[in-house]
Formats: structure tokens, sequence, C-alpha cells
């Protein structure tokens, strides 16, 4: 059977929907190649002395793993070129980084993580890049303030996972596709669309660790899937945590589930960040029938205030989103 490659989909996408012109295929099939160096390198680990700390600490005061430094350099050094971009927003810089005058100059921002999962780099557990691409708006700097759109103006989403094989999921607005890398051939092929999350699940993901500090309507939805047959939910739950968002979310498009990271009392504001973690994961989640939330408000109407703000995170099998949304209520 012969698979479509990322350009014949958006291709493809554009033909049916109008809203892939090329300037934005350009910027995803840079993303793309920036992702397979990305991966080389993961696959590569010790070999290529890729594990361990960097010994820098990133703009958060997070300690830098050698990878979570290259994937950055990987990616902003193919958008410098790519000519799609007035500028980037990693969770490793700090300010945005504005494509300077002598490199070409297009009108989309790139947010991005460019290695999610870095506490799972050096015990080779599945890791990822997630990314966001927003409209720069016209005829201003591409400042901060032009970054800080709510996460329903996206107008492509997406994640890689570095794992026994390497996948990129994809949105530009219409459904959501998997791709396949073939290494030997270099390229990524489609291998899963339409993508649906079945709406009910008995499936959970969430650091359990943290359950001294849960709101009390985290606690009991927890409280009643570990109940299971004996509880209200009248069925057992299964539960898993990665501790990579990437695999965790990737394991919800695959077979549904619930992925929380609600803000608590140890993380008021919520650990993962909005603007290239929830945001993207958000839209995808949703092309693919599932919801996000973050407990209260769906994440994709959030107005962001600042570049780096954190959110908690209630995603996956809409039936499941919606009853812990409901119980917050
Ligand atoms: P790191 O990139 O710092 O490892 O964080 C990964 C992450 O942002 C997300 O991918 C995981 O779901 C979550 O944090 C794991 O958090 P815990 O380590 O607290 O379980």
């Amino acid at each position: 059977m012969r698979r479509a490659t990322i350009t014949q989909y958006l291709i493809e996408q554009q033909r049916k929907h109008g809203n892939v012109p090329p300037e934005l295929r350009l910027l995803i099939e840079v993303i793309a190649r920036a992702v397979k160096r990305i991966g080389h390198s993961v696959t590569q680990g010790a070999l290529a002395d890729m594990l361990g700390s960097a010994g820098t600490e990133n703009v958060q005061g997070e300690a830098q793993k050698k990878l979570d430094v290259v994937a950055n350099e990987v990616l902003v050094e193919a958008n410098l070129w790519g000519g799609q971009l007035a500028a980037m927003v990693s969770e490793e810089l700090e300010r945005p980084f504005i494509i300077p005058s002598e490199y070409p100059r297009g009108k989309y921002l790139l947010l991005m993580d460019p290695l999610d999962g870095s506490s799972n780099i050096d015990v080779n557990v599945s890791i990822g890049t997630i990314f966001s691409v927003l409209p720069c708006p016209e005829g201003r700097e591409p400042d901060e303030q032009a970054f800080l759109q709510p996460g329903r103006n996206q107008v492509a989403a997406g994640f890689a996972v570095y794992g026994p094989s390497t996948m990129l999921v994809l949105t530009v607005g219409h459904g959501t596709a998997a791709f396949t890398l073939d290494r030997d051939l270099g390229t990524f092929f489609l291998t899963r669309e339409p993508i649906e999350v079945p709406a009910d699940t008995a499936e959970f993901a969430i650091n359990v660790s943290n359950m001294r500090n849960w709101e009390p309507p985290v606690k009991r939805y927890i409280d009643e899937c570990l109940a299971g047959k004996t509880g209200p939910r009248e069925k057992d739950f299964n539960m898993r945590w990665v501790a990579s968002m990437v695999a965790d979310v990737y394991r919800i498009l695959s077979r549904g589930g619930i992925f929380m990271y609600p803000r608590d009392a140890k993380h008021k504001e919520g650990r993962l960040r909005l603007m290239y973690e929830a945001n993207p994961m958000a839209l995808i989640v949703e092309q693919c029938g599932g919801a996000a939330t973050n407990g209260r408000t769906r994440i994709l109407d959030v107005q962001p205030t600042a570049l780096h703000q954190r959110i908690g995170v209630v995603l996956g099998s809409k039936n499941e989103v919606e009853r812990v949304t409901a119980y917050h209520r």
C-alpha cells in the first residue's frame, strides 16, 4: 500500500480545506526535518555523548540536559533559514527569538518544547518534541505580546515521540494524523488518519505522588477510579504515568484515557506550560474528538498573560474530562 508523505498530506489538506498555504506547508516540512535530526541524536544516546546534564540551567531555573540544548539548537537553526517564521518561543529561551534581518522572515510564530520528558532521557524512556504555530499579527514586531494569543488561534500543532518508532502527530485544524519515520529512507509516512479518541475510558494518567496536594475534585475523581467496581464508577480502572507528556498523550490517541496534571498546593499554577505544551496538545486532542480543560475552562480559550505561564491540564476521553470538570463546578 502506498503511504502518503507529510507533503502529500498537507497538499491534500490544502485541496480539501484551503487552510494550508505553501508557506505553512514549508514550515511544517522544516520542523519535520529538524525532528528527524533530533530523533537521530536521541537514538545515538551515549554513543554521541548526548546523555546527562549540560551543566547549565534554562531560564526557568531547570537544569538542562545536553539533549535539551541540542534539540533547541536544531530547531532554531533549521527555522533561521526556513523563511516562514517571524519569531520563535522555546521553553529553553526566556525571550522570543526574532528572526534576524539577514534571514528571510515569514508570517508565522513558532512555539516549542524542543525536548519534552527530559527526566526520561538518561533512562531510555520515550521523549519528544512539541510545537505550536500561530499567525503573526500583521504589521507589528513579533514581540512577546504578539505571541499571547489563545490556543484556538493555532493554525497547526504537533508533537514527535522518539520511542520504539519515531512518530510525528500533526493537525492543521481538520482532524489529526500520525506519521511514522522510515529511518532507511529518512521519510515520514502517514500511518494513522483519522485519529479518534474514544469518549469513555478505563485508564487514567496522573502523578499520584502529588495526591496530598490535590484539590478535592481531583481527589474525588481519582478515588472513584481506584474504587473501581466497588465504587460509583462500577468498573475497574488501570493507571499509566510515563512522565513524558508526548508518550502519555500518544497512548491516549491510540486507545483513549485521561491525562491529568492539575494545579495543586505545590504547583499553584499547574506544572505544564500553556503556550507550548497544553495548547498544542489541547488542539490535537480536540481534533480527535477529545476534550482539554484546566479543570474548569477549555484550554484553547484561555487568554495567555505570559510566554512561559503554567496551567493545570485535564485532557483525553471527552466524557471523563467532562466528569472531572463537572466535579470542579
Ligand atoms: P521534564 O521535561 O522536565 O521531564 O517534564 C516533563 C513534563 O513537562 C511532561 O512531559 C510530563 O507529563 C510531566 O512534566 C512529568 O512531571 P513529573 O515529573 O512531575 O511527573
